[in-house]
């Protein structure tokens, strides 16, 4: 701890004893804690010979004032400009007003990528200042030192070749013909103002050159270590090889701003920060106050280069805006980084400059179709959800039941780039007349989740009929209807209705008079034998309320014995869980025997033509909607699953109540 903090003075002290000097020769400027304004102001008011300006916005009109001041002292000044921010920041209008009504000839890039330029080039003093600083009025001077401040770092330089290859460049924007308009106070052809002079190698100009391909040169060539402190992070270029650095045990550290992970025009910074998080880059991000973290540099620690200027992780930066970078290995470049990022890294001033980052959730799916409870549905469907910006990966859920199980995970749909745009995912060899249910669950690609909430719809067609000759009851339908039994809408159920009993935590014996019990007649041959199925459903899926009794009024064995006759205490019992221990789920279809597919007894009936079936309570809890008594294509297997079942069959052999 004596040691950091020790470190800590000695690096505030350099810092203040550099910035002693007025006009530094060769300087960075730490906009954390130092006053980057007055120098720049400084060399403002003592030039004498010519100044060139370009900028994406000026907000701060200290800049502006002394600009009109020098040009109308008769030293020249020129400016390149670009009116693409005035809507995002205001105050770029009245700045820019103040310019052209001062008299200073301006030119506008007005097609391709935008001004991202921030530099001032003063050719009697032979510096240039340039960096990713817009000049607004916090960008430049801490409102609070190391605690409220935007990040950034004003490079002022005299370095010959840097001053003369920034003259070279702005000399030949000046005088393109191509993307630049004349904005303000200026005629005839422009033409150049300094000699051409070879661009220094260690800068980088988009357009004329790229960024994102010279900055993975250097990433792939790194062997010990990659720093960065980047605001925008939008093109995957540079994190997959910052990716492939880590696969190669380089290991990777981030600082990024927040604001920009959240930011719907950025929708996908985020994308590219989980991916980095995901494959073990450290990242941290801003802890203080004020604006972002908006700096853009990159430290290789093998090779001791620093990588800095204007150009952000995007594609625009890459090779259609205007920027201007540093690749250097000079050392008071590479060592006044290495010792800034370890500051706000560690926090070793003790004020929280940078803090863990923490992945984000996506927002939850918004549905759009199929709309809930929709009936007709076709027997391919399309399920379609808005995503939101930051969701990348889905788990889809999907069944006959009203939990319904994971049918594909992980599946890379991408995010929703408008609140109209939809992610659609098609489910199709649905089966007619059937009720399925849906969820969708969306995924950033640091794997936080966001569920939606459980639909339903309705395939199209009439429900399957049983065999000729089948009797299916639906239960709700009952005439006659005793004790606890009753009748709830329920749009899952067979004409959209269940009868059942609550959960009191009850069990009965068979009954001859019992108080709890429904009836429903229907028409059946004698000396046919029938096999009973019930669908049902048990109370929060427990076994405890999933059985019943049956009885009828003239059934009998196949050697024509009474059985299971109504008003005797004898009965047969359906009990919807096929074992113990299979487990019970939604609707559910059983017959009159329990075990891994076992049958039990036909049902026989003394005479040919009505009978009547009874069923009373054995465990309650239960809900009924189909009887099938079937002497055909459900004699030996159930109409519908054990589980999760979605069969409804059309009613056939019952007798009008
Ligand atoms: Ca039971
Ligand atoms: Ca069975
Ligand atoms: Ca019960």
């Amino acid at each position: 701890m004596r040691h950091r903090v020790h470190i800590a003075l000695m690096a505030v002290c350099l810092a203040l004893a550099s910035s002693g000097g007025a006009l530094a020769a060769d300087r960075l400027c730490d906009v954390a804690h130092e006053n980057c304004r007055t120098p720049l102001l400084d060399l403002i008011n003592n030039e004498q010979v010519g100044i060139d300006v370009a900028f994406w916005f000026m907000e701060d009109s200290r800049y502006s004032s002394a600009l009109v001041a020098k040009w109308r002292a008769g030293v020249p000044v020129r400016v390149i400009m670009d009116t693409g921010a005035n809507g995002v920041y205001p105050n770029n209008v009245a700045i820019l007003k103040a310019l052209k009504d001062g008299g200073i000839p301006m030119l506008e890039k007005t097609s391709g990528g935008i001004v991202h330029w921030k530099t001032m080039i003063f050719a009697g003093q032979n510096v240039v200042e340039f960096s990713g600083a817009n000049y607004s009025p916090h960008a430049f001077v801490p409102i609070t030192p190391y605690e409220d401040y935007v990040d950034e770092v004003i490079y002022f330089t005299d370095n010959p070749n840097l001053v003369n290859s920034f003259k070279t460049r702005y000399d030949d924007v000046w005088t393109s013909t191509s993307g630049y308009t004349p904005y303000a106070n200026l005629t005839g052809t422009r033409t150049r103002v300094y000699p051409t002079f070879t661009i220094d190698s260690q800068l980088n100009f988009p357009p004329y050159n790229n960024f994102a391909t010279r900055s993975v040169g250097r990433y792939n060539a790194e062997t010990v270590a990659i720093d960065a402190i980047m605001f925008r992070i939008t093109d995957r270029r540079h994190t997959d090889a910052l990716i492939a650095a880590i696969g190669r045990g380089v290991p990777v550290r981030l600082i990024t701003e927040q604001n920009q992970y959240r930011d719907p025009k950025r929708m996908w910074h985020s994308w590219n920060v989980d991916r980095l998080y995901m494959a073990g880059v450290k990242v941290r991000q801003r802890g203080h106050e004020g604006g972002g973290m908006h700096q853009k540099t990159t430290l290789l620690r093998g090779q001791r280069m620093a990588i800095f200027g204007s150009s952000n992780w995007t594609s625009a930066s890459a090779s259609s805006q205007l920027e201007h970078n540093l690749f250097t290995t000079a050392a008071h470049v590479y060592d006044f980084f290495d010792a800034e990022f370890d500051r706000k890294w560690n926090n070793l001033t003790g004020h929280i400059e940078t803090e863990p980052f923490v992945p984000l959730p996506p927002d939850a799916p918004k549905y759009a179709s199929p709309a809930n409870s929709a009936s007709g549905q076709g027997l391919t469907v399309t399920l379609k959800w808005n995503a939101g910006y930051y969701a990348h990966k889905y788990d889809i859920y999907f069944g006959t039941s009203s939990t319904p199980p994971l049918l594909a995970a992980n599946v890379e749909l991408g995010p929703s780039t408008t609140p109209t745009d939809y992610r659609r995912y098609a489910v199709s060899g649905l089966r007619e007349s059937t009720t399925y249910y849906w969820k969708i669950v969306s995924k950033t690609m640091a794997n936080r989740t966001a569920a939606g909430p459980v639909w339903n719809f309705r395939t199209t067609g009439t429900a399957p009929s049983a065999g000729a000759g089948d009797v299916v009851l639906y239960a709700a339908k009952a005439p006659v209807r005793a004790g606890k039994w009753s009748v709830a809408a329920d749009g899952t159920a067979a004409g959209g209705a269940r009868i059942g009993t609550a959960n009191a935590g009850v069990k009965l014996a068979a009954q001859a008079s019992p108080a709890d019990y429904f009836e429903m007649t229907f028409t059946a041959e004698r000396g046919v034998g029938y096999r009973l199925w019930l669908r049902g459903q048990a109370t929060s899926n427990s076994w405890s309320n999933d059985s019943a009794f049956v009885q009828f009024n003239d059934s009998v064995t196949s050697s024509g014995s009474a059985v299971y006759r109504i008003g005797t205490t004898a009965a047969t019992t359906v009990t919807i869980e096929d074992c113990s221990g299979c487990g019970l789920s939604g609707w559910g279809w059983n017959d009159n025997a329990y075990g891994v597919g076992a049958l039990g007894p036909l049902i026989y009936f003394a005479t040919t033509g009505e009978h009547r079936i009874r069923v009373q309570m054995r465990e309650d809890g239960l809900s009924i909607d189909q009887i099938v008594l079937s002497r055909g294509p459900f004699l030996s297997s159930a109409p519908g699953a054990t589980k999760n079942d979605g069969t409804i069959l059309q009613q056939a052999g019952g007798t009008a109540p």
